[in-house]
């Protein structure tokens, strides 16, 4: 599509003319501050064009031509304003990774980039086992993640094939207000079997989200969201080397029951990055030294998610507000992610390991937990399970000593399509957790981009089993009454 038309807004010979009579898209953006923001050089502003391939939208199923002179007629003159070239990966921006997700595909018509998003219903897996019948976009969720360049026109096309009406906001992109998709407020929602067209120029960077906002509720709780990444035009602060992207989310799903539960208030059951619970989710991989960026969002129904990055100290240098300026960042091993934002982490990955990355709120780090459980901890079970047996086989008395053991009991019975609570192989053991909860691969060399395997610590770096020998040494009778200093001088 990259054919250039007669009409083309780059050859046409009134384009200046209209340039100078036309207003920008947005009160203060001018061309001038266009520049000015993406720092792009006199000799890139000569490229700056205009859009005007209106021609495009007659040929979409479903697709109606706006009304003369409003804001999504391309060929209008509010839509007519200064856009960069399409940004280009490589060349203009790192390409993020998404673990365990996917981007979604642009071409190039006529300057602008054009992207077609389909609102579906997708078969979708958690982790091994856990399967839901979820709403997505283009087969996939969450939808595939947006990635563009401050500076680009962009154009998406959104076919709707739900059984119910949708629409799609751009959440914390900044643009003109009948292209933010509110349903009812900003537009008509998208009817089943209609497309619409969106369109805007890209004049922020950072790390934004889209989502479904018709009926949100439902459509969010069951998987309609996104993230929306923006490159800057010139890069902004250190160099990055590998640049992640992780959607929060939770949800309800019943053990045996293949559809998300979107009336669920309080007690979600699977909590999960990029649309996958532990231990379906997959590590972030890294090389020792490499400058790392992680992109959080958010658009769980109720929840703030604490990520707690184990081995680290980072900074937070995004909000979804934009870059934090240099001074005002500061250090944390924990970043609250609040629902319905996005937060970015950076820091030079210079200690190797596998280093835990997880929410902290350790119900967040549960799988198809139920919360009505009488509270069985320090219960002396004795010979119930034998009594209980004759009327109900394999009965087996259970938390007593915590949730630990759960993982541990795949060969135990389990509703139909439903997971552990807890419990991924370890190199050491099983890990007691599930959920919200991921891997930082952190080596000195890699083969390829793939899971490099378990870190094996150089010899002295493990914890283990005490020897005799050392407890002599140290002086440590494992059996004298353990002791514990006042903690303020008035206790004695
Ligand atoms: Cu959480």
């Amino acid at each position: 599509m990259s054919t250039h038309r007669t009409d083309d807004p780059r050859t046409a010979p009134e384009d200046t003319e209209a340039e100078t009579t036309n207003p920008p898209e947005a009160p203060g953006l001018t061309r001038r501050s266009m520049l000015a923001r993406t720092g792009a050089s006199l000799a890139t502003g000569a490229l700056l064009m205009k859009s005007g391939a209106a021609q495009a939208q007659s040929d979409v199923p479903g697709a109606k031509r706006p009304r003369q002179g409003s804001a999504a007629d391309t060929g209008g003159p509010v839509a007519r304003q200064t856009h960069l070239p399409p940004g280009r990966a490589g060349r203009d921006y790192r390409p993020v990774v998404v673990p365990n997700g996917s981007k979604l595909p642009w071409k190039d018509v006529n300057g602008v980039k054009v992207f077609h998003m389909v609102a579906q219903e997708v078969e979708h897996e958690f982790a091994p086992g856990l399967k839901a019948t979820c709403w997505g976009y283009n087969g996939h969720v969450h939808g595939p993640t947006i990635e563009v360049v401050e500076g680009d026109r962009v154009r998406f096309y959104v076919t709707n094939r739900l059984p119910a009406n949708t629409t799609v906001h751009w959440h914390g992109i900044l643009l003109p207000s009948g292209m933010d998709g509110v349903g009812g407020l900003s537009q008509k929602s998208i009817a089943p079997g209609e497309t619409y067209r969106y369109e805007f120029t890209v004049r922020q960077s950072g790390t934004g989200m889209y989502h479904s906002h018709h009926d949100e509720m439902t459509q969010m709780a069951l998987g309609m969201v996104g993230m929306f990444i923006i490159h800057p035009r010139k890069p902004v602060g250190p160099r990055i080397d590998r640049d992640f992207a992780i959607m929060l989310h939770e949800w309800r799903i019943d053990p045996g029951t293949k559809r998300p539960d979107p009336n669920e208030m309080t007690d979600f059951n699977i909590l999960t990055m990029n649309a996958r619970a532990f231990p379906g989710t997959e590590p972030l991989v890294v090389r020792q030294g490499e400058r790392v960026r992680i992109r959080f969002g958010n658009l769980s129904a109720m929840d703030h998610h604490p990520i707690h990055l184990h081995g680290y100290q980072f900074l937070i240098t995004e909000t979804d507000g934009g870059r934090i300026p240099e001074s005002a960042q500061w250090p944390e091993t924990t970043v609250l992610v609040p629902t319905g934002s996005t937060r970015t982490i950076e820091f030079v990955a210079d200690e190797p390991g596998d280093w835990a990355m997880h929410c902290h709120m350790t119900h967040h780090v549960m799988n198809q937990m139920g919360h009505d459980l009488p509270n069985v901890v320090g219960m002396k079970p004795g010979n119930l399970d034998a009594k209980v047996r004759p009327l109900l086989p394999g009965y087996m008395t259970m938390g007593q000593t915590g949730m630990g053991d759960m993982g541990g009991m795949h060969h135990m019975p389990v509703p139909d399509n439903s997971i552990a609570m807890v419990g991924g192989k370890g190199p050491y053991d099983e890990i007691t957790m599930g959920g919200m909860f991921t891997i930082l691969k952190v080596r000195q060399r890699l083969e390829g981009e793939g899971d490099p395997g378990w870190y094996t610590p150089p010899p002295g770096t493990l914890a283990q089993l005490a020897l005799a020998d050392e407890l002599r040494r140290d002086g440590i009778d494992v059996n004298a009454p353990p002791g514990a200093d006042p903690g303020s001088p008035r206790r004695g």
